[in-house]
């Protein structure tokens, strides 16, 4: 039987996805595409699942599309990769973006090309110290994708983003830290245990709040801090009517943990 292309495993409310091509340092084929968007939209239908947790087996976080897939596929024909993003790869990075709880990565080695846009998709990203990041699209004559050229720029700023997209060369976890494009760095070996302990963490949070902030930060971009101000009122209205916010107001008064049930 031949192993699945990605791991799921549901626990005290955390679904954990694991990218498990190893071999391959988990670079993304049809079928890992595949069980991705699977596991996704379960998680999104499930309200007993309420924080995710991706990460990758072996020693390679995912090294972006699977090139050998590509080339068996295309011969030598002039191949659409602008379908294969439109088909796998922009419906992956919008399903973690617009996905109503948070995702946690754990970037545990290597992230390469797609790989790295698929770490900056997730709303919170820790880093194993031996992990590097490497915009490798232009080495196979590429522009950067998935996302690539909306969230470098914003989070590392134009200078290291241009660089970083037209050189393609490795950066240490420390200095991916250090730019801002993870959260934190954490030792290789507590790297997964640390990850877990946030997950469910936000898994026992306000689970409606939560995708309520991954909305008005969404939507932060694009428009004028006035329009900024009207979202978050409408957001927040809705926030307030959740049975989380009750019971956060009354743990608060009552000097004891809130017990969030998110809704
Ligand atoms: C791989 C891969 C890989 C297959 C390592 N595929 N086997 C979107 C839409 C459509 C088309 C195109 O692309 C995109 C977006 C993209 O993601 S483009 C960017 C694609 N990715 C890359 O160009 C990265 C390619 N990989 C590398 O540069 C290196 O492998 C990195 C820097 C990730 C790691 O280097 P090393 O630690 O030295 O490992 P390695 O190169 O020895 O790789 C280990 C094995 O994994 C090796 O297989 P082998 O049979 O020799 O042991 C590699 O061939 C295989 N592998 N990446 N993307």
């Amino acid at each position: 039987m031949t192993e699945p292309a990605v791991l799921c495993a549901v626990e005290g409310g955390v679904a954990e996805l694991t990218l498990n091509r190893p071999d391959r340092l988990n670079a993304l084929d049809e079928a890992a595409h595949a069980a991705l968007a699977h596991h996704l939209a379960r998680i999104a239908a499930d309200s007993s699942i309420r924080a995710v947790l991706l990460t990758g087996a072996g020693r390679g976080f995912c090294a972006g599309q699977d090139l050998s897939e590509r080339l068996a596929r295309e011969g030598s024909d002039a191949p659409d990769l602008g379908d294969t993003l439109e088909r796998l790869y922009n419906p992956l990075v919008r399903s973690l973006r617009t996905l109503d709880k948070p995702v946690v990565c754990a970037v545990n080695g290597v992230a390469a090309g797609a790989g790295v846009s698929l770490a900056l998709a997730c709303d919170i990203v820790l880093a194993a110290r031996s992990a590097s990041f490497v915009l490798a699209f232009a080495r196979i004559g590429l522009v950067p994708d998935s996302g690539a050229t909306w969230f470098l720029p914003r989070l590392v700023g134009e200078a290291r983003a241009r660089a970083l997209a037209l050189l393609g060369e490795k950066v240490s976890a420390e200095q991916a830290c250090a730019w801002g494009l993870v959260w934190k760095v954490v030792d290789d070996q507590r790297l997964l245990d640390e990850a877990r302990t946030l997950a469910r963490l936000l898994a026992t949070g306000p689970t409606r709040a939560f995708a309520l902030t991954k909305r008005a930060l969404a939507a932060t971009w694009d428009q004028p801090l006035d329009s900024q101000l009207a979202l978050e009122r409408d957001l927040q209205r809705e926030a307030g009517q959740t049975a989380d916010y009750r019971e956060g107001v009354r743990a608060f008064l009552e000097k004891r943990p809130a017990r969030f049930e998110g809704r």
